[in-house]
């Protein structure tokens, strides 16, 4: 069964490569802007962590925007709850749906591992957004921020926050989440400076990315430090779980909250229980992740370090090398919001 998958996938990407030569051949009599509107029209897949997530939300309408624009079509999926099972089940269904690309904001870094490969056989092409897989199952990385941004600006809002000494918490996702985690381990990195020596990560915590789990996990936190400072949730399901938790709390100013939130969702606790959080435009993160899925099916990059291209309200971006040697296109840098 396997193995005829696989033949069948080979033919397929002989097929695919006799086209995209076809197509070559054409695109260089066009100008670049009309090269995706003249094509065959392709299906573009995005997959992200789950649904019910504005941040999610916001990232698929810019990829919508960007891939509807180029005259091609998207497949959007929001599995039910943030599992690896159900981002497998996702990638199955657009492989069936004979898409150019698939790119997946990814719940597990290593259980998506096998079927991402199975679909780079067929020759669709794969990448990761927002959370990342191993290297070498997608052929790209779009990241929000570097994660060395993400963990400093964090890290000093705590500092800073807790007035330079006393316990914090971290209110996460899921304990597989690639981006949550290399925040953390950041965080924990830059924590060794003498500047943080009398700051105490007491517990890592995991909502599930879901609202209600968040809300409950911040109050066992409430309840088992009483000393605590500082809650640190680089999740916008967390942050503003929490936001509400601690801001119906008997003496709400007893734990101060920061992390990556919606600034919408926060504006109410923002100068309250919130000093100041951080985020980026999740948009733009989808709009990008459209032009880098454009760019891979058309052959003007191949994800490797050093690749530029050009990108429509971007100008040109750069495919870059991350510090454990992962491939990445970073969009921006994190953005403070505060009252
Ligand atoms: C969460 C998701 C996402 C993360 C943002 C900041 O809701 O986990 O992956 O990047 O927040």
């Amino acid at each position: 069964m396997v193995r005829r998958m696989n033949r069948e996938g080979k033919r397929r990407k002989i097929r695919k490569g006799i086209l995209a030569g076809l197509l070559s051949g054409l695109c260089l009599l066009l100008p670049a802007s009309s090269q995706e509107i003249k094509g065959a029209a392709s299906s573009y897949a995005l997959i992200m962590k789950a649904k019910g997530n504005p941040y999610n939300e916001m990232t698929s309408e810019g990829f919508r925007k960007v891939i509807e624009a180029s005259g091609n079509t998207c497949i959007i999926e929001y599995p039910e709850n943030s599992s690896a099972e159900e981002q497998i089940a996702a990638v199955k269904r657009a492989m069936s749906q004979n898409v150019a690309s698939v790119a997946v904001a990814a719940n597990d870094e290593m259980a998506l591992g096998s079927i991402l490969k199975e679909a780079m056989e067929e020759g669709i092409h794969v990448l990761t957004l927002d959370s990342d897989t191993s290297f070498e199952d997608r052929e790209v990385f779009v990241n929000q921020a570097s994660v060395q941004d993400v963990g400093w600006a964090l890290m000093e809002a705590v500092l800073d926050i807790s007035g330079g000494a006393g316990q914090w918490a971290i209110l996460s996702t899921t304990s597989q989440a690639t981006n949550q985690n290399a925040w953390i381990d950041e965080m924990k990195k830059i924590m060794q400076e003498p500047a943080y020596d009398k700051l105490r990560l007491v517990n890592i915590v995991y909502g599930m990315d879901e609202y209600e789990e968040s809300a409950r996990k911040t109050k066992e936190l409430m309840e088992k430090y009483p000393r605590l400072k500082v809650i640190c949730a680089p999740t916008v399901v967390g942050m503003s779980a929490a936001a509400q938790v601690l801001s119906e709390a008997e003496e709400p100013d007893r734990i101060l909250l920061t992390g990556l939130g919606m600034p919408n969702e926060l504006e109410p606790y923002v100068g309250e229980v919130c000093p100041y959080f951080y985020l980026w435009n999740p948009k733009a993160l989808g709009e990008m992740t459209a032009h880098v899925s454009l760019d891979l099916v058309n052959g003007r990059i191949t994800g490797k370090a050093g690749e530029t291209s050009a990108a429509e309200g971007f100008g040109t971006y750069a495919v870059t090398q991350g510090a454990k040697g992962e491939t990445q296109v970073v969009v921006g840098s994190p953005i403070r919001f505060d009252s």
